[in-house]
């Protein structure tokens, strides 16, 4: 009889939120976080989701006793069930499960993740929703016995209503997490960095009223270093519903009407704003109120354009003193998910004289973002259309379209944020063409303040490095990676190189480097040494700075990281050991060469 309950409801419910309205700015909304441990079940064959006959119990009516997701209590011991996640170990969410338990450490499969747990709601007009920083790479979620949908994409939030689905007492919430590399995801199955599986960020409910702001953005209209503009998005409005924004220190407090939807574009001027800069990272205290709520979010206001070879932050001309940084506490050598981890990468790139980190190769978590808009320095963000993604499917341009639209949703009011990211290293051709004017069309439909770029490559042709990149016309910084004396070429000739860049805009190195065991030492003819990197970077940099147009660095990278494409016994074992600082934390001779070099270009750009 309960089964029949059971499956009646999962069959009549409709999937719930699956049209995926982001809900942005979850830090300072009413939350309860779900963090904390999760038992979870190893599932390489996936046999709490397909029955015998290989197809999905989440299809059809029969044996649901055996998929996962039900919370099959049976008091009668003649039933078979095969699974129990009470007796089953723990995982700590957010984090990757390769870290935690050893068994786990090279795994690529699917794992499922339970948490049960009370809720209380403060008020019962009120509406609920489950949202998941991210969840590397694919993950089903079930409520109770519910399927609530499917998210793909592994480094970007997704939230699923669950009002109808949540009870006061016991509620069942399983996770189907699936990190399988295969050719159609973004990114696709060659990466250089590891695979963590697992809920890898923060889990939340979220508490809302029944009309409720989702999605807002706020900043300086471009060209305009007085006028603030953006838009509220209600859900679920009344017609004419007022919002009012209020920034109480520059004395602004500005009323709007919503449109039939709950839409509203609103633009008012101000004064006296003291501009966002990683020198001075202002950030004001904003408040978007309805009659349902106030939301309170911190932003700062700063331009960002281009002219010619400059790039402007404003109006004044910059040169980006970068790093690359991956998502990895390297000393934990596991995928960083809080604030702590934040602060460690964020410290290491001011001392190395950063006012500017790429966070490579896909959107990092919410924390680091939200540090840099604190303690001043820019980033260049990016999705994961890392070197051979299928560019002619079209599911696939969806798919990276969608992982676009969730990061900038998420980070659209970040004046941290500059750059916008297409790709990194992806080989030229019509369709890789066809696709990246795609998703930057996508960006300009969200945001047309931002600067848009890819890490692109070079090629050298009859002496000379070139830089001719079709796409480069599309792009606001032409940046490109190349490494000189250690993929190719000689260290000896590299201040002489001769370059040719096919176009008047700022040039960005986004990636240079070489890899040092920290501690090893020898002289600059001897590969892995850190005498070697120093000297790469000496050389790399005299080369950079005669670049026509040069306008930033990002170092490849600031910490050792893991990658299972690095096998070299003894100096690898598992790590790109390009970082200019070691997985112990230990700063290699490198460093300090780039933090002269930052000196220096501080000077230059005063
Ligand atoms: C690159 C890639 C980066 C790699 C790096 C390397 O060009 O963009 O993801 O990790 O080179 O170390 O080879």
């Amino acid at each position: 009889m309960l089964k029949t309950i059971l499956l009646k409801t999962l069959f009549l419910l409709p999937f719930i939120g699956l049209s995926q309205d982001l809900l942005i700015n979850t830090h300072n909304r009413n939350t309860t976080t779900l963090n904390g441990t999760w038992h979870y079940i190893v599932d390489p064959y996936e046999t709490g989701y397909y029955n015998y006959r290989y197809q999905p119990y989440d299809q059809q009516e029969k044996n649901s006793n055996s998929a996962f997701y039900n919370n099959y209590h049976t008091d009668n011991k003649m039933e078979l069930v095969e699974y129990d996640f009470d007796k089953s170990s723990t995982l700590l969410v957010p984090g990757d499960w390769n870290t935690q338990d050893d068994k786990l450490f090279y795994y690529e499969g699917t794992i499922w993740y339970k948490r049960s747990f009370d809720y209380k709601i403060s008020d019962t007009t009120n509406r609920l929703f489950i949202y998941f920083g991210a969840i590397n790479y694919k993950a089903e979620v079930y409520l109770n016995g519910t399927k609530l949908g499917v998210h793909e994409g592994g480094f970007t939030p997704f939230n699923f209503e669950v009002t109808s689905v949540i009870k006061p007492k016991d509620n069942y919430l399983v996770v189907k997490v699936d990190n399988t590399r295969f050719k159609e995801a973004i990114p696709t199955i060659n990466t250089d960095w590891w695979n963590y599986g697992g809920i890898t960020r923060d889990v939340k409910i979220i508490e809302e009223p029944t009309t409720f702001i989702q999605d807002y953005s706020l900043q300086l209209k471009k060209g305009s270093k007085k006028i603030i503009n953006g838009t509220v998005k209600l859900n679920n409005a009344k017609p004419n519903e007022i919002i009012t924004i209020s920034i109480p220190e520059l004395k602004i407090n500005s009323t709007f009407t919503a449109d039939g939807n709950g839409n509203v574009k609103f633009e008012f001027k101000t004064k006296k704003i003291k501009y966002w800069s990683p020198s001075s990272p202002k950030l004001y205290d904003v408040y978007i109120k309805t009659v349902h709520q106030t939301l309170k979010d911190e932003i700062g206001f700063r331009t960002i354009e281009t002219q010619g070879a400059d790039i402007l932050l404003n109006g004044k001309s910059i040169f980006l003193r970068g790093i690359c940084i991956h998502e990895e506490n390297a000393m934990r050598g596991a995928r960083a998910y809080n604030e702590a981890d934040a602060l460690i990468a964020l410290t290491s790139a001011k001392e190395l004289g950063c006012n500017y980190v790429r966070l490579a190769h896909y959107p990092h978590n919410e924390h680091i973002v939200k540090l840099a808009d604190k303690i001043g320095l820019m980033i260049w963000d990016e999705i994961p259309v890392y070197w051979t993604v299928d560019f002619t499917n079209e599911k696939v341009l969806q798919k990276a379209k969608n992982q676009l639209a969730e990061m900038i949703t998420r980070d659209k009011n970040r004046a941290s944020v500059i750059i916008w990211s297409m790709a990194n290293e992806t080989p030229v051709s019509e369709p890789r063409n066809t696709f990246l004017k795609e998703l930057i069309k996508h960006t300009k439909t969200m945001d047309t303040t931002r600067l848009i770029s890819a890490a692109l490559e070079k090629h050298y042709k009859d002496g000379i490095n070139v830089v001719d990149d079709e796409i480069g016309q599309y792009m606001d910084i032409v940046a490109f990676n190349q490494y000189a004396g250690w993929y190719g070429g000689s260290l000896e000739d590299a201040p002489f190189e001769k370059w040719s860049i096919k176009y008047n805009k700022p040039v960005v190195i986004s990636e240079f480097g070489g890899g040092a065991l920290q501690g090893l030492h020898g002289t600059i003819k001897e590969r892995w040494t850190e005498e070697y990197q120093e000297y790469l970077y000496q050389q790399n940099l005299k080369m950079i700075e005669k670049i026509p147009n040069i306008r930033g660095t990002s170092p490849w990278i600031l910490n050792d990281f893991r990658s299972p494409k690095r096998v070299l016994p003894v100096i690898q074992d598992g790590w790109n050991r390009k970082g200019l600082i070691s997985n112990h934390g230990i700063k290699k001779k490198a460093f300090f060469t780039v933090q002269s070099f930052y000196k220096k270009m501080k000077q230059q750009y005063k």
